[in-house]
């Protein structure tokens, strides 16, 4: 598919999406959305693709929801772009490798919700956060609800969903929103020497951490050591699992080979 909203580059392991549309500060319509599916999908397919880095182009990473496309919608085509932004943000959250949002300006509504979707958030000191839904009569339709209060609890998210306040990446910090905060020109430096930590480690074990992570905060505590447990005895019973525990005992670095 060929993209006019969003840059997709692979380099070294990584994926590089994006987003391209700064005019507009990179608001999400239903295009981009469809662009982003297909992407991400690329990417989880894509064995050159370790870990993969969603930025903005310009001063903002996603400043929401396209507020011009939602105010010509009717409520069925309303629910619709809601339910193709949730099933995005879902397949960002459950492909087979890390994603890390690098956070390079305004992450409002739909952006927050998009970083919210990744594994880890790296956020410049310029970046803004927030969801602003109410501001516009509406609520957060891609799954801010519901991870919003996941991540900063649920005191928390409400009053930033009620007040539509915007706050800064130290204070993101400071409530867990975010996970680094760093200077803006060394965001992306701080992104890919976090995704070249992660590539170093065994792929098999980095995969069952994020579907064992994932699947536990969706459910109870007794559930969750299950998926655990799974999770854990596919890295038991793989070839890098030997090979980890072997090169320690032998006092040398791991060969991980993906197996
Ligand atoms: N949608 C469409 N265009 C946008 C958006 C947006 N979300 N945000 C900014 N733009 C456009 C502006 O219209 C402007 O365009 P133009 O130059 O043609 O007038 C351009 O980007 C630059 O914006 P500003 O001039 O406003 O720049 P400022 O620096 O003055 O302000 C802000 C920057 C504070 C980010 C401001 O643009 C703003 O408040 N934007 C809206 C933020 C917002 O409310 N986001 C939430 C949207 S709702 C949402 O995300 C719901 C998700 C679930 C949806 C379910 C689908 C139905």
């Amino acid at each position: 598919m060929e993209y006019k909203n969003i840059i997709f580059d692979k380099k070294d392991g990584i994926g590089y999406v994006t987003m391209n549309r700064p005019k507009a500060l990179n608001a999400l319509n239903t295009e981009v959305l469809t662009e982003l599916d297909d992407v991400f999908r690329a990417i989880d397919k894509d064995d050159e693709v370790r870990v993969a880095i969603v930025t903005g182009e310009g001063r903002s990473f996603i400043a929401g929801a396209d507020i011009a496309q939602m105010s010509e919608l009717n409520g069925t085509e309303g629910r619709d772009m809601t339910i193709q932004g949730q099933k995005v943000m879902e397949l960002i959250e459950s492909i087979n490798k890390p994603v890390i949002a690098a956070v390079n300006g305004f992450a409002l509504g739909g952006g927050n919700e998009l970083a919210m979707a990744c594994d880890i958030r790296i956020a410049s000191e310029k970046a803004k956060f927030g969801q602003p839904e109410v501001n516009l009569g509406i609520i957060p339709g891609y799954g801010g609800t519901q991870r919003l209060p996941r991540l900063v609890g649920k005191g928390m998210a409400k009053k930033l969903i009620y007040s539509a306040e915007m706050i800064d990446a130290q204070e993101a910090y400071r409530i867990g929103l975010v996970d680094e905060v760093v200077p803006a020109e060394e965001l992306m430096e701080a992104a890919e020497k976090l995704a070249k930590t992660i590539m170093s480690k065994a792929p098999i074990a980095i995969k069952m951490a994020k579907v064992a992570i994932n699947n536990g905060i969706n459910t109870d505590l007794t559930i969750g050591v299950q998926f655990e447990a799974e999770s854990y005895t596919s890295t038991f019973v793989s070839e890098d699992r030997v090979e980890g525990m072997k090169a320690f005992v032998e006092k040398r670095p791991a060969e991980f080979k993906n197996k």
